[in-house]
């Protein structure tokens, strides 16, 4: 049996509490590691120990030797890709093909862009007047914000967790990372790149351990804590926000979606189902980004259900390492059985199924792996909790729509607004439709197309601020106003 350890202070540690909990290979259903669950106590050493980081050698680096550090991390990631494609996998069961060119390298650049943004940061200056004529010159310096500690979810862990540690370290903050209880191997495995390339003990934790009443909480409520960036449900949001609140600590919030995909009847067909496969399926629906809400123009609409059918069902569903995977299973029996209860929902509520809406038979070994069918139904109604609720699994509802003001107030009728995806070869509708759906993100023909210099984040309660690029810096530091008097 695997055992996954806490990283304190640059070393693997057990629990202090002494308590182990389960964590499960999702394509056998099996128990496959022990993880050692970080007590209050293991909790107060990691942010103790990122403080005196802070005071240490890391607060005393300059911006170029830090910068060379990140991106020895990106290159070692690198060269030892396939072990942390190995760990992803097994922790979630997504497939290889999908890992190897989303999660690792992603994880990896997540240091290497941060380490060549942080190098080249203007600052602003201004000279301004005084009554004695002689004048005065101000300038922002930006200064990093503390311990941050960084919550973490299990859809796409190593990715979503650089993309956070990357510029958090890069602008000379240290860090605090609870990963999510279903996926801690790969933060586990990175704490081993820290110590290699020679990060210095206490700049990287990683506190193992479940949410509320527990490591996450014990963590967001730290004092030490300077501020909390965190990914994952709208809920669980609203419950770090309230720890944030003591101390007024600052928060980035990544979390739910209910996101729209619009296709309009003049869309190149073949290139809208394919990116719509790909929204609401990939990752065996488990994407922040995902789309489980098609729009699709009446003309194309039961030519465009069809296709998008024919794809759910040529969907191989399979093991990480086979090359033909085309979906893997859902993280968790728990995942699974929420995603389950909105087919029965749906079923209850009278959606023509088009496919899926249950469990796929799969022999062998992995009779009992948390496997689910790729669903999409028709027919539902707009004020349904089917397409209200985020569901955050393989499945969409699709409907038609007859004109761009009514797709537009349908994709913004939701308490959501990460993103959407807009599939039309008129340039003008474009512009007019991308302005007017009210999220952070739009897609046009595409989607997940990411360059890591642009901003992410999401509107309404989709979360709170925005990360990347030179965006992070607004988060990740303070910037400070110096007044000299000439
Ligand atoms: P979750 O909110 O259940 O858990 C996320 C993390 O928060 C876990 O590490 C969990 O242990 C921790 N946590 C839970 N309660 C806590 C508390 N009270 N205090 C401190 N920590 C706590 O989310 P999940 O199920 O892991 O992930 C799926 C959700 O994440 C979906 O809603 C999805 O939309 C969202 N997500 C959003 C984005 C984005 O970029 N907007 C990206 C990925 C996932
Ligand atoms: O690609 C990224 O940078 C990013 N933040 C992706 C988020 C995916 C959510 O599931």
């Amino acid at each position: 049996m695997i055992e996954m350890k806490n990283f304190i202070d640059g070393e693997f540690v057990g629990s202090g509490s002494g308590t182990t909990f389960e964590n499960f290979d999702p394509t056998v259903g099996r128990v496959y590691a022990q993880v050692h669950e970080a007590s209050r106590d293991d909790v107060d050493r990691a942010v103790k120990a990122a403080q005196a980081a802070m005071r240490g050698p890391w607060g005393r680096m300059s911006i170029a030797e830090r910068s060379e550090l990140l991106l020895k991390v990106a290159d070692r990631v690198n060269e030892r890709f396939d072990e942390f494609l190995q760990a992803e996998c097994r922790d979630t069961g997504k497939p290889y093909s999908l890992a190897s060119h989303i999660d690792i390298p992603r994880g990896a650049a997540n240091f290497k862009v941060f380490a060549d943004i942080i190098r080249n940061v203007p600052t602003e200056a201004f000279r301004m007047e005084t009554p004695d004529g002689a004048g005065a010159l101000n300038y922002g310096v930006r200064v990093p914000k503390g311990v941050i500690a960084v919550i973490c979810p299990w859809n796409l862990p190593l990715l979503l967790m650089t993309w956070k540690v990357g510029p958090a370290l890069a602008c000379g903050n240290t860090v605090v990372v609870k990963p999510s209880e279903e996926t801690p191997a790969t933060a586990t495995l990175l704490g081993e790149v820290m110590n290699e390339v020679g990060v210095p003990p206490g700049v990287y934790n990683v506190v193992n351990g479940r949410g509320g009443d527990s490591t996450g909480e014990f963590l967001t409520q730290h004092p030490g804590v300077d501020a909390i960036t965190f990914t994952g449900e709208t809920i669980t949001g609203t419950a770090i926000m309230q720890s944030a609140a003591v101390g007024i600590r600052d928060v980035s919030f990544e979390l739910g979606g209910k996101n729209a995909g619009v296709v309009f009847a003049d869309a190149d067909f073949d290139q809208a189902v394919d990116g719509i496969q790909r929204a609401v399926f990939a990752n065996c629906g488990q994407v922040c980004l995902g789309t489980e809400r098609v729009y699709v123009e009446r003309p194309i609409f039961e030519r465009f259900v069809d296709a998008l059918k024919t794809r759910a069902e040529g969907l191989k569903i399979g093991p990480p390492d086979a090359t033909d995977t085309g979906m893997g299973p859902m993280v968790s029996s728990q995942q699974r059985n929420k995603v389950l209860s909105y087919y029965d929902l749906a079923r209850s509520l009278g959606a023509d199924i088009v496919t899926g809406g249950g469990v796929p038979e799969m022999g062998g070994d992995y009779a009992n792996g948390f496997w689910i069918e790729p669903t999409i139904w028709t027919g539902l109604a707009e004020d349904s909790p089917v397409i209200k609720e985020e569901i955050f699994g393989p499945c969409c509802h699709i409907a038609p729509f007859d004109d761009e003001d009514e797709v537009i107030a349908q994709a913004n009728a939701t308490d959501y607004g990460l993103c959407t995806t807009i599939w039309t070869q008129d340039s003008a509708r474009t512009h007019r439709v991308a302005a007017q759906i009210d999220v952070g993100i739009s897609w046009v023909n595409c989607w997940f197309l990411r360059d890591l210099r642009t901003s992410f984040g999401g509107a309404k309660q989709s979360g709170i601020g925005r990360e990347g690029g030179v965006h992070s810096l607004e988060f990740y530091t303070e910037l400070r106003n110096v007044c000299v008097k000439l």
